[in-house]
């Protein structure tokens, strides 16, 4: 792929800005953990001539012509999305996350009605009823919260689920690090007659690989992201189970009808091409292989950082992702220290909120990590190993530092954090063994810069 010769003649500072994060992506340890490396081949179908095409509609009934070719491309993803999750019925085309659930709101509920979903605080995700979302404005929203544990808390559900008689119940999180209870909630969703959906945005490459058990047996619908340990596309899939069907036979019309005409316009269907791709790789006997690997890798992360004395929610983990606890080594508060010592010693995670927050939603007690994209590199327990070295050489960095609850303070305290961090010798000297760690560990070897 020698695209960037061209790119660099036409316009330079692009070029120059999209060399600089191939170079990024390379050379630091990417663990947030809803990101992660798609296949060059997946991206090279996503930089295809289907960007052009206007397709609104569904295969076989679209609204203009020259579609013949996007229908063979839009029937692919969706007969593989069948295959892989074992759906009777898929829709492909919602541009993200967020309009995916919010097309199943707008299919299954009217303005007002109440809907319950995890606690944004807790590891929810905004889109299940945070009140900073549309989700939490338009509909009574009911939230549930994990235990002081950091589980959730099943006989809240119940309780919440029996008192306010929700329409639609949200099972799926962006911060959880166990298995979904999927049978537990299908029993408090059927007790109510509530419809249950299940966001598997984090874990659909688990579900897809076996990793993580399918909610298609337990939820009426399923949502997904196709982009995190899927390797997709930035895209998003609404499936419609079983299940589904047999409370409500005309749910996949709803879905389909919701989703187009009732929220977008035409789908993006270069997107669409690079998922039928994407959803073929996971359909592969080393994509099984892979999904285990991420959640042997986050076991083995875990124990390493558990043994170095960091706290981690639920003491460990079930899937791709660890949630750190740093308030009761570092103080409260401290999530943002760490993300940011961590980020200049090339090793990039997000602060988080954990279970009970002692501080606040943006100056949180936790950072979140997880290991899709550093097991696409290839890397296994071993690097595990060294990995946990170098995050807690890093984060032990911020000991004596405490962040202040005043805002002024609390953005002074950070600015000389940083600079701190940026003359730090330890630093610089994790820094340079996650670089060589990155170097034995090829990525995107097909682009020239
Ligand atoms: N932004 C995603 C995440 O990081 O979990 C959720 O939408």
């Amino acid at each position: 792929m020698g695209e960037f010769k061209v790119l660099e003649g036409i316009d330079p500072k692009l070029a120059e800005a999209m060399k600089s994060e191939v170079r990024r992506q390379r050379n630091t340890l990417e663990l947030i953990p809803s990101e992660n490396f798609a296949s060059i081949n997946v991206i090279r179908a996503l930089g295809s001539v289907l960007t052009n095409k206007y397709s609104e509609g569904y295969p076989g009934k679209r609204y203009y012509g020259g579609n013949e070719f996007v229908d063979v491309v839009e029937n692919l993803a969706i007969d593989r999305a069948k295959a892989l999750f074992k759906v009777p019925h898929v829709n492909v085309q919602p541009y993200s996350g967020s309009p995916a659930n919010f097309a199943v709101y707008a299919a299954l509920c009217k303005p007002g009605d109440t809907i319950m979903g995890l606690n944004l605080q807790d590891g929810g995700h905004l889109t299940h009823g945070f009140s900073a979302s549309v989700t939490g404005k338009f509909f009574n929203s009911v939230a549930y919260h994990v235990k002081p544990d950091g589980y959730i808390d099943i006989d809240e559900v119940r309780r919440l689920a029996v008192e306010n008689k929700p329409k639609l119940i949200w099972i799926g999180a962006t911060a959880y690090a166990r298995a979904l209870p999927f049978a537990e909630f299908a029993k408090i969703a059927d007790e109510v007659g509530a419809y249950l959906v299940s966001d598997i945005a984090h874990i659909a490459g688990l579900v897809a690989g076996g990793a993580h058990e399918s909610p298609v047996d337990y939820v009426h619908i399923v949502t997904t992201t196709t982009h995190k340990t899927l390797r997709g596309p930035r895209g998003a899939m609404i499936m419609v189970t079983e299940k589904g069907l047999k409370k409500n036979p005309d749910l996949g019309n709803l879905i389909d009808k919701t989703v187009f005409p009732g929220l977008q316009g035409g789908p993006h269907d270069n997107t669409t091409a690079a998922l039928a791709l994407a959803l073929l790789e996971a359909s592969q006997p080393q994509f099984k292989e892979y999904a285990k690997q991420i959640v042997k890798n986050a076991k083995a992360l875990g124990e390493e950082l558990s043994k170095r004395g960091l706290t981690l929610v639920t003491g460990g983990t079930d899937n791709h992702l660890i949630l750190i606890d740093l308030s009761k080594r570092y103080g409260p508060g401290t999530g943002a220290f760490a993300q940011d010592a961590l980020d200049l010693a090339g090793i990039v995670c997000n602060k988080n909120t954990v279970p009970a927050e002692p501080a606040s939603p943006f100056y949180p007690s936790g950072i979140r990590i997880g290991t899709p994209a550093i097991t696409s590199r290839g890397m296994k327990e071993e690097e595990m190993g060294l990995i946990a070295e170098y995050i807690f050489e890093a984060v032990e960095l911020i000991e004596g530092h405490e962040m202040p609850t005043d805002k002024e303070k609390r953005a002074q305290a950070i600015q000389t954090f940083k600079e701190e961090m940026k003359n730090s010798p330890k630093i610089k000297e994790i820094a340079a063994k996650v670089l060589e760690l990155c170097g034995r560990f090829p990525l995107y070897p097909e682009i020239e810069l």
